[in-house]
């Protein structure tokens, strides 16, 4: 390995507290509990992992190499310290603190690594063979850099389905103690009204669903479209009754979480093939779910204000 390239490891070792204390600021405490998707760790759980891969993983391996010819080390078996460990009690307080000094243990030993050290030798016990500088680099790229990406991945997929859940939410407050008239009431002959707009939300809820749950079950799936003013004239949308096309809504927006909470990581990556967009992920659509909802959202808002 070249020096550079351990060099490069080596800032990375050195820069995760400081990286992880940042990914941790100011995350509310129901989402450090949080599981992304069925069977999935939590970030608070990610740590306790953090934490026991340090001491029993990475500092044990770092110690055993230097100290001695050639030394065997057993394999880190992730899921079921999390399970010994009772990671979920935890104080994730402790928890870091412990985490940072096995850390600063680590680096205290690599500081020290003469040039020649590196390519010492150690036995992994599945993996085989493994010099000092592989045992960094997994440090560095396996652990560090993945369990940071991990935890960004969670945060991120937080905030979409909070506020996708959300949306029904705001929509309701929009139409409370709205008339009926004023739901209906155009601004501009050629402008929805409030009503349009919620028919149009429930109508897109139905096709975004049905979206991703295609992209999530087949491969590569090609995606219908709908003309959204077609439709709007088509089904009356100013006819139908606000409180129940409201309900409708929130029931598929229910759905919608509800997919989208039970897919693993890997699936939010699967794409299905949109007519003008060409392929589109799960993840770039959800993206684009929660814009369409708050562009609609502010639409209803400047309506209902003008009803007064
Ligand atoms: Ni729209």
């Amino acid at each position: 390995m070249e020096k550079a390239e351990r060099e490069q490891h080596l800032a990375i070792v050195r820069s995760t507290p400081d990286r992880l204390k940042a990914a941790l600021t100011n995350v509310p405490k129901k989402l450090l509990t949080w599981r992304p998707a069925p069977g999935k760790w939590s970030i608070h759980e990610i740590v306790c992992h953090m934490r026991d891969s340090e001491r029993l993983g990475y500092l044990h391996r770092y110690t055993q190499i230097l100290t001695k010819d050639n030394p065997t080390f057993p394999d880190v078996d992730g899921d079921a310290l999390a399970l010994e460990g009772q990671y979920r009690r935890l104080n994730l307080r402790e928890v870091l603190r412990d985490w940072r000094a096995a850390r600063k243990a680590c680096l205290a030993l690599l500081r020290k690594i003469k040039a020649k050290e590196w390519t010492r030798m150690g036995s992994h016990e599945t993996a085989g063979p493994m010099s000092l500088e592989t045992v960094l680099q997994r440090q560095a790229l396996g652990n560090d850099e993945a369990h940071l990406v991990q935890i960004e991945h969670i945060k991120k997929r937080w905030e979409i389905l909070s506020k996708l859940q959300e949306t029904p939410k705001a929509v309701a407050a929009m139409f409370r103690g709205l008339s009926d008239d004023e739901a209906r009431r155009r601004p501009a002959p050629e402008q929805w009204s409030m009503l349009e707009i919620l028919c149009h939300l429930r109508d897109v809820e139905f096709l975004f669903v049905e979206r991703y749950g295609k992209i999530a079950n087949h491969d590569r799936p090609t995606l219908r479209m709908i003309d959204q003013n077609d439709l709007a004239v088509r089904l009356r949308y100013n006819a139908d009754d606000p409180a129940a096309a409201l309900r409708e809504f929130q029931t598929l927006r229910g759905e919608t979480v509800a997919l989208l909470s039970a897919l693993a990581q890997q699936s939010w990556e699967r794409v299905g093939l949109h007519p003008k967009r060409g392929e589109f992920g799960i993840a770039a659509h959800a993206v684009m779910h929660v814009a369409h909802d708050a562009n609609h959202v502010d639409r209803l808002r400047v309506l209902r204000e003008r009803a007064g």
